[in-house]
């Protein structure tokens, strides 16, 4: 049956802005233009293409080196407040380490941002979007500490060259991808490069380095440049909503475990202190009864607590997805490796009767899900400035009416406003993933997250809008989410 779902009908608040997200391996193509070396990502995809669906690369991709006027044109067209965009490591340092800049490189940057700030759309840009240096890979990724350092050295250099245009920074995009995809013992249907297959310990140690690097970078921006430069700095932090199994005497612990091995892992030690203390205890107990002699989870001395915690300015949320969840270990089950899916002993599953498709694995229409983890998040984080830095529906279709899209991104925007007015959540801006369509990692280009189509089989990538850039170019100027009495498309939900 159908029914029509009403949206909140109230206002965006005045200071609220919107925007787009993209990230540099995801379109900008020029793989070994203007002084750009190979990133971990060019090696895997070149070294295994049949790791990719159709044996698609991010060689050329939507061409954004070449063709970033004509995004912009598309950002200005659309009335984007926000530009979610991420610097190419290698293209600013093409060893990795600080030994040599290219200068190339950075005028590619500084010329975009200088055409976005023509057209007042305010950057938020990403340092780092997995697209690590293949020598620092080479030193062990992020398994080896060393590279805290040598990312504190590329973050200094980016507030040096590009701090003037730059208001809001996001250090790391999805920590979690990266240790739990590319640094796990994951199935390799979900495996990102490097593709390493670690047990939990390396898991682990991703997870360390990261925040470790994280807050180091947060600390050269706060010393070295705030005064002058007067930007706020965050992470980009992936979150599902987890909703317990109902009537399972176990769901809350499951929700729980679910909460913080996925968010509480990378956000407790940044904005709390430390790793939450039920996986402080949880792993401790575990490896205890393994005969370890100490936890397999890296423990913080006092000082790097105290070091990493409030390194924040705002809450970076990125969030696609709700699942079910239920224990599928208890404490002291011990089965198999100690993988980190082992150790966190939830599993989680989809629920059948959620809109869904077979999208980038899976993806399912939950915006409930949104709101609650909205409220979690502003609960368990001393109630932080959340911008939403993505959020968006994927299809296989290269449709331009992507009514489905409408209808997701209508729905979650509605969330947004229910979790400000109904919770007080201070939600203050959101950048849909995607402006375009594009290099989406292991689906390829079959994976299609654009608001704005792009046609990978002409040399011109042309670029073609959806009628849901047109639908959120209206959203952007009214500031409401249209309802059905008003003419505008109508949200037809199948219930
Ligand atoms: C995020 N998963 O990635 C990234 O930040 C983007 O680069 C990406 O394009 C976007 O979401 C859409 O997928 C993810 O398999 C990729 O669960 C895959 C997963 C999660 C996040």
């Amino acid at each position: 049956s159908t029914s029509v779902a009403y949206l909140n009908s109230k206002p965006f608040p005045p200071s609220f802005k919107f925007g787009v997200s993209t990230s540099a391996y995801q379109i900008e193509g020029a793989w070994n233009q203007g002084g750009r070396t190979p990133s971990v990502w060019d090696n895997f995809i070149h070294e295994n293409p049949e790791k990719i669906a159709n044996n698609d690369t991010g060689d050329v991709a939507c061409d954004s080196y070449n063709k970033y006027e004509q995004d912009v044109d598309l950002l200005k067209s659309m009335g984007a407040q926000f530009y979610r965009l991420s610097i190419s490591w290698t293209r600013i340092l093409p060893y990795g380490t600080a030994q040599k800049i290219n200068q190339e490189g950075v005028d590619y940057y500084v010329n975009l941002l200088k055409l976005l700030k023509e057209n007042n759309i305010e950057p938020i840009v990403t340092l780092y979007h997995w697209d690590l240096p293949m020598p620092l890979q080479e030193m062990g990724g992020w398994t080896n500490p060393d590279i805290i350092k040598y990312f504190g050295d590329y973050a200094r250099i980016c507030y040096k060259e590009f701090g003037q245009y730059v208001k809001y920074w996001v250090t790391l995009n999805e920590p979690q991808t990266t240790c739990f995809y590319a640094y796990s013992d994951n199935p390799p249907h979900v495996h990102f490069a490097p593709a390493y297959s670690l047990d939990a310990e390396g898991t682990y140690l991703c997870a360390y380095t990261h925040v470790k690097a994280h807050a180091l970078a947060y600390h050269i921006y706060d010393k070295e440049f705030r005064e002058h430069q007067q930007g706020k700095i965050s992470l980009s932090l992936l979150a599902r909503w987890f909703e317990p199994k109902p009537n399972d005497p176990n769901g809350e612990l499951a929700q729980e475990l679910g909460m913080q091995f996925q968010l509480g892992l990378f956000a407790h030690p940044i904005y709390n202190g430390n790793w939450p203390q039920l996986i402080i205890d949880r792993v401790a107990n575990r490896s205890s009864m393994q005969g370890l002699p100490q936890s397999r989870l890296p423990a913080f001395t006092k000082t790097e607590i105290d070091y990493i915690n409030g390194t924040y300015d705002w809450f970076g949320l990125n969030y696609y997805i709700t699942a079910m969840v239920e224990l599928q270990y208890q404490e002291d089950d011990l089965p198999g490796n100690a993988s980190y899916i082992v150790d966190q002993g939830f599993n989680s599953y989809t629920d059948s009767s959620w809109k869904a498709n077979k999208c980038n694995s899976k993806m399912v229409q939950t915006p409930w899900g949104f709101k609650n983890l909205l409220k979690w998040v502003h609960d368990h984080y001393n109630q932080p400035e959340i911008i939403v830095t993505e959020n968006g529906w994927c299809n296989h279709e290269s449709s331009l009416n992507d009514t489905d899209r409408i209808e997701y991104v209508g729905l979650h925007l509605s969330a947004i406003l229910d979790a400000i007015y109904d919770e007080g959540v201070n939600v203050t801006g959101y950048t849909q993933w995607s402006l375009l369509d594009n290099f989406e990692w292991l689906t390829g280009y079959s994976a299609k997250f654009g608001i704005v189509s792009v046609d990978f089989n002409d040399e011109n990538r042309t670029r073609t809008p959806r009628d849901s850039f047109y639908w959120y170019r209206d959203v952007i100027s009214t500031r409401i989410l249209p309802n059905v009495s008003s003419g505008a498309i109508a949200l037809q939900i199948s219930l």
